[in-house]
Order: structure tokens, then sequence, then C-alpha cells
């Protein structure tokens, strides 16, 4: 299958080694010109507890490099949807899916309106990768990844896909719910990205601490009401109890939303409270809290970027 990662960070990069160690046609498309230029040179450095592995695949600053694809897969940050649509535009042939395997809300509607829904799919991954530097990334945890058609119709080769990926070590299963994940996948994140980011802890020290956990179980209730009024069917009847659980099992990992702000980097905070907070606008549901962290989160943002 020929694959097309359009963002290759840290789980981009992850995903793109993987499926092409186990023989898939790779493409690994970014901005970022020196990561790009250093998997062309030594390949892509795959760092995990046992071993570093070298991994030989496509990598590209030009999308018209690249031809068309298969599996586009979507990795950038939320606020870059819109602009990896038209660049996977140029990549679609007549049966290509689009998977998004991003953070926040609104990425599947954002690539449905430029793509067409029934090529989009949506998903959730707890893998997990760390970039090191340029062409370098530290495997991460090692989680399922549920993927699923974002219309509901018959989105292209879905079975196919979760069994390349699953071959290539990213156990995949097909979920006829994967919107409610994505919603699942989202209140995690309302719980534990813009905590992190405004109190510089790790993921695990925002339950161990009585404040922040406070802040949690109050951001996540509002997420879950602002979830249930809009007609998701949630995954898990708890989210305090999940968030407790995600903390715990990335305890010494620091949330994407800090590592954004320690690099001074525009952060997805739109997609994450600030999307629940819309939402509750719309629904007439009060958020609050969500609203709080949105605010700080951004005046913190406008103390480092132009
Ligand atoms: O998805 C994450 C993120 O950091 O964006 C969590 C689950 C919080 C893990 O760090």
């Amino acid at each position: 299958m020929k694959i097309v990662i359009i963002g290759a960070g840290a789980m981009g990069s992850l995903f793109g080694g993987r499926l092409a160690q186990a023989g898939e046609e790779v493409w690994l498309l970014d901005v970022w010109e020196e990561h790009v230029a250093a998997i062309r040179a030594h390949g892509l450095t795959l760092v995990d507890t046992a071993a570093e592995t070298s991994i030989r695949l496509n990598a590209t600053t030009q999308a018209d490099a690249v031809g068309q694809a298969d599996l586009v897969i979507i990795f950038v940050k939320a606020y870059a949807t819109q602009a990896a649509a038209r660049t996977a535009a140029g990549l679609l042939g007549p049966a290509t899916t689009v998977l998004t395997l991003q953070n926040g809300l609104g990425n599947a509607e954002t690539l449905a309106k430029v793509l067409g829904a029934e090529r989009v799919a949506v998903g959730t991954t707890a893998m997990g990768a760390t970039l090191l530097g340029p062409g370098r990334i530290k495997c991460g945890g090692h989680g399922p990844t549920h993927i699923g058609s974002f219309s509901g119709g018959a989105t292209p080769r879905l079975h196919d896909i979760a069994t390349i990926f699953t071959r290539a070590g990213i156990p995949t299963v097909v979920d006829n719910n994967a919107n409610a994940l994505v919603w699942g996948k989202l209140i995690i994140n309302v719980g534990i990205n813009a905590i992190t980011a405004l109190t510089g802890i790790p993921n695990g020290q925002v339950m161990a601490n009585a404040e922040t956990r406070e802040l949690v179980r109050l951001a996540v209730a509002e997420a879950e009401a602002v979830a249930r009024a809009s007609g998701i069917s949630l995954p898990a009847a708890d989210y305090f109890d999940q968030v407790a659980a995600v903390a715990q099992a990335t305890r010494d990992n620091r949330s994407s939303m800090l590592q954004d702000v320690t690099h001074r980097r525009r952060t997805e905070i739109d997609a994450i409270n600030g999307a629940i907070v819309a939402a509750g606008q719309r629904l007439g549901i009060p958020t609050p809290v969500n609203e709080t962290l949105t605010l700080l989160v951004k005046t913190l943002e406008k103390t480092y970027l132009v």
C-alpha cells in the first residue's frame, strides 16, 4: 500500500517508520526541512528501550513529488488541518482513504468538507513517541489504535488498513463508533493538556496534586455534559477515572501541549478545551472552567507568539 503521512512529527514519523519497516511504501511529508533532510541522508532512527533502528523511507517537503496515494494519514496539529486537506486533495486517487489520527475536535469535519466525507476515516491511537531531534524519534507507549468511517458509510479499505497497521506493530481495530472514540480521547486531552501546559508538570502529577485533580474533575464534567448534549454516547462511563488511568499510564510524559509551550509553539487549545467552550455555547451548557483554561493558555501563547 502506498501511504503518505502529512505531518511527520513524533507520531507521524513513528507510524511511518513502523509501516516502512513492515514493507509498505511510505512517504513522509513535512515542512520541517532539517528533519526531512536528516531522514533522506541517514534514514529515520527509531530509538526503543531495546535497540536503535535506522529505517529507509521517502521524505519530502514537496507534495507534488509524491504522486497518488492509497492511504493518506493526517498527523498535523489541529490548526493546520485545513492546509493539510488541500495538500491531501492533490494526492487522491479513485479509492484513496484519508485517515485523521489527530488530537482535538473538528479535524474530520474539515477534511470531509474539502475531500468528501465518504473517503474520510477517523481514529485514535494510544501509541506514544517523542521527537529527539531531526530524523530521531523515541518510541513511547504501546497502546491500541481504533479506526472507523467518519460518515458511517463504506470508507475504502478500512479492514486492510487495520491489518497492515497491526502487522507493522501498531495493533489496530476497526470500530463502528469511531466518532465517539474521538470524543473520548478529546475529554482525556481536556483533562490533561491545558493543566500540564499551564503548570509545567508531567502527566502523572495531574491527579497526584489536590488542586489540579479538582481542576480535572471540573473540566472533564463540563466536557462530558457537552458530549451528552451533542448526542455522543461516550465509550466509557466515567472520564475522571479515564483521565486518572491515562495520567498514570503516561506519568513520565510531558503532554503535547506542555511540549508546545516549552518550545514556544502554537498549541491545540482551540481544538481541545476551546472546542468544548464553543460546543457548550451552541448548546447552552456553561463551561466556565474550560473557558478559563482556554483563556489562560491563549494568554501564555501571546507571551511568545508574534
Ligand atoms: O494525548 C496526549 C497528549 O499529550 O496530547 C496525552 C494522552 C495526554 C498523553 O500525553
